[in-house]
């Protein structure tokens, strides 16, 4: 096991460019089930552009792996592992660990591989953050987790997770006369990958596409674990038109409902700064998870937002030194 010693922020990586897009096909095959517009498919691709062919995944049940292997068949022509709900991390840790093995032992070449746990918020803040706070503590240098956030058990029916934003409607918080959707605010994943003290923890959206797979690309290149926090909409289960998925993205990063920033050994760096907000309204009324708000429901979670991202701006300011 490397301890990280290097500042992280100046670990080098091929940073991609609009013009040095990857072009040609990724690793996904065609004819994979997802739904029309799915954000989480979407950030998949983004990924597999990101890192090519040079990466293993692991992925934890739930709709990217249901929509992409169908046993016997499989979208993923790279190798690829489907694994339980609750244990992507652990599993994608033992496969880095046996890596580490092989490599020591000569029977792989002396390259470092990533190893990329995927897993939606449901297999990440619930019943899968125990394996995933082993992992993280554990300190396996080539461990990349991926969280793919569309803010509820999509795969099994729209049921509401610790990640559910509060006022949103789900088949396990439903609004109605006695209740406005889930009751609960979202919980903060990327706070507590912070805690564990690891090298990278960034937050990406598929609308900002460059900056997601730059962000993949800097987790890579560290030598320690990461988390990426990726924002994944999902138009069957927010019940919106599949076009505005992209729309949606941006939308939230621009009503700072979803911030995007890195934090890099400890250090919160804004990777893009929202100081005039549009309306978080604006983000909401698309969707029909939210419909059933009213004015005083919307200015109540305008307040939680504007003080969330307010509370992230200072963390960024308030930096004095590496923690480690
Ligand atoms: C131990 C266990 N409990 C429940 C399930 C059923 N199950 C499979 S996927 C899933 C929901 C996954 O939700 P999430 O992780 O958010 O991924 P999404 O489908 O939203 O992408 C559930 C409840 C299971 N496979 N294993
Ligand atoms: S239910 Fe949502 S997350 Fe699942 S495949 Fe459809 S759009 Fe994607
Ligand atoms: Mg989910």
């Amino acid at each position: 096991m490397t301890i990280q010693k290097l500042n992280s922020a100046q670990v080098p990586f091929e940073k991609i460019t609009a013009k040095t897009f990857p072009k040609g096909p990724d690793s996904l095959a065609p004819g994979h089930r997802a739904c029309q517009g799915c954000g989480e498919v979407l950030a998949l691709r983004l990924l597999m552009k990101a890192l090519g062919r040079d990466f293993m995944a692991v992925s934890a049940t739930g709709c990217m792996e249901v929509c992409t292997g169908p046993f016997p068949q499989s979208a993923w022509e790279m190798p690829w592992l489907h694994i339980a709900f609750e244990n992507a991390a652990a599993v994608a840790s033992g496969v880095d660990a046996g890596n580490t093995i092989l490599r020591r032992k000569g029977k792989l070449p002396d390259q470092r591989i990533p190893v990329v746990a995927i897993a939606g918020d449901g297999g990440t803040a619930d019943i899968g953050l125990q394996a995933l706070s082993g992992a993280l503590e554990r300190y396996h240098e080539n461990f990349i987790y991926i969280c793919l956030d569309n803010e509820a058990y999509m795969n099994t029916g729209i049921q509401r997770s610790s990640a559910t934003p509060f006022g949103a409607s789900t088949t396990t918080s439903p609004a109605g006369k006695l209740s406005k959707g889930q009751s609960t605010w979202k919980k903060n994943m990327p706070a507590i990958a912070v805690a564990h003290n690891i090298p990278y923890v960034a937050t990406a959206s598929p609308a900002f596409h460059l900056d997601m797979m730059n962000k993949i690309r800097r987790a890579a290149a560290i030598p320690g674990p990461a988390y990426i926090h990726v924002y994944a909409p999902c138009p069957t289960g927010w019940r919106m038109k599949s076009e505005l998925s992209v729309e949606s993205s941006r939308l939230a990063v621009n009503s700072r409902v979803f911030p995007l920033y890195e934090v890099i050994d400890g250090q919160y760096v804004i990777s893009k700064r929202v100081d005039n907000p549009i309306p978080v309204a604006d983000y909401l009324k698309p969707q029909g998870r939210f419909r059933h708000l009213k004015e005083d429901d919307i200015a109540q979670i305008s307040e939680r937002v504007n003080h969330e991202y307010e509370h992230l701006i200072k963390l960024s300011e308030t930096f004095d030194g590496p923690l480690f």
